[in-house]
């Protein structure tokens, strides 16, 4: 535990050399990616964000902490399979328009990859246009959504509006996901499925697909 703690001091500080090494001194001690995710980035992560609030971390700093997280997670890449059986499918993923958070989408992301799916990442502050062309050009099985702030969800609501009046949607599955997000707000605005985390992710893409998707 004292690891995970000092894995949290150094996020905080957005040492991303030392965060780098702390992860993999980890692992080698035996610590599991899942461990080092949930205990130590993603706790470290959350702290950060109340000291955001309060002001006791200004954005430049928390950018250096999200640099140091996005570098690890590189580290844990290769561990992040969530399922034993490989899935297959195309992702089109991004992150809404307004909203530049990409650490949870990365993850969600990766994690999708890991388990077998083709991954097309349109990246941050995505508009609902983007969306819709990738859909036209990729065809994929499943889009994801990604929003961290309360103010842009809207755009995710947006998003599926454009992809539904591009007569795109058919066979087209809308996942979404982000700290303000919740399943009530995934059905009130027509999203087939709301995951909390990014195993959630896996596993409801994997079902989406065994819904009868045209995944296969
Ligand atoms: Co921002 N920020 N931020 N920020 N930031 C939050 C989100 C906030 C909660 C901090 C706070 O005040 N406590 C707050 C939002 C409040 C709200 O609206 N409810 C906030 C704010 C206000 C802002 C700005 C407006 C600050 C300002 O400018 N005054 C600004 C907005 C910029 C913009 O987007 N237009 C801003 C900027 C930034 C940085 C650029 C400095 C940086 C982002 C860097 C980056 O992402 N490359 C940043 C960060 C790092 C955070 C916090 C500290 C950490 C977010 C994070 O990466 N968490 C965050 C506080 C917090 O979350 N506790 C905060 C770790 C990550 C693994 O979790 O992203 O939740 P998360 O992803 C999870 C799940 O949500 C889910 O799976 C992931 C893990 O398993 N998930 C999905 C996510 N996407 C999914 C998609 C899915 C399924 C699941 O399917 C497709």
């Amino acid at each position: 535990m004292s690891d995970m703690n000092e894995m949290i001091k150094t996020l905080m500080t957005g040492d991303a050399e030392k965060l780098q090494i702390l992860v993999k001194e980890a692992l080698d001690c035996g610590a599991s990616a899942g461990a080092i995710l949930n205990e130590g980035l993603i706790k470290g992560m959350d702290i950060i964000g109340g000291k955001m609030e309060t002001g006791e971390m200004f954005i430049p700093e928390v950018l250096y902490s999200a640099r140091a997280m996005g570098l690890a997670l590189e580290i844990l890449r290769p561990m992040l399979a969530a399922g034993e059986v490989s899935a297959s499918g195309k992702v089109v993923i991004g992150t809404v328009k307004g909203d530049v958070h990409d650490i949870g989408k990365n993850l969600v992301s990766m994690m999708l990859e890991s388990s077998g799916f083709e991954v097309h990442d349109l990246g941050v502050d995505v508009s609902p246009e983007k969306f819709v062309a990738a859909v036209k050009e990729n065809s994929p099985d499943l889009v994801g959504l990604s929003a961290l702030l309360t103010t842009t969800t809207h755009m995710m609501q947006e998003t599926i509006k454009a992809i539904d009046e591009s007569g795109l949607r058919t066979g087209v599955k809308i996942l979404i996901g982000g700290a303000p997000v919740t399943q009530s707000f995934a059905d009130q605005i027509g999203a087939d499925a709301y995951a909390p985390d990014a195993g959630a992710a896996v596993k409801v893409a994997k079902a989406l697909k065994k819904d009868g998707s045209k995944m296969n």
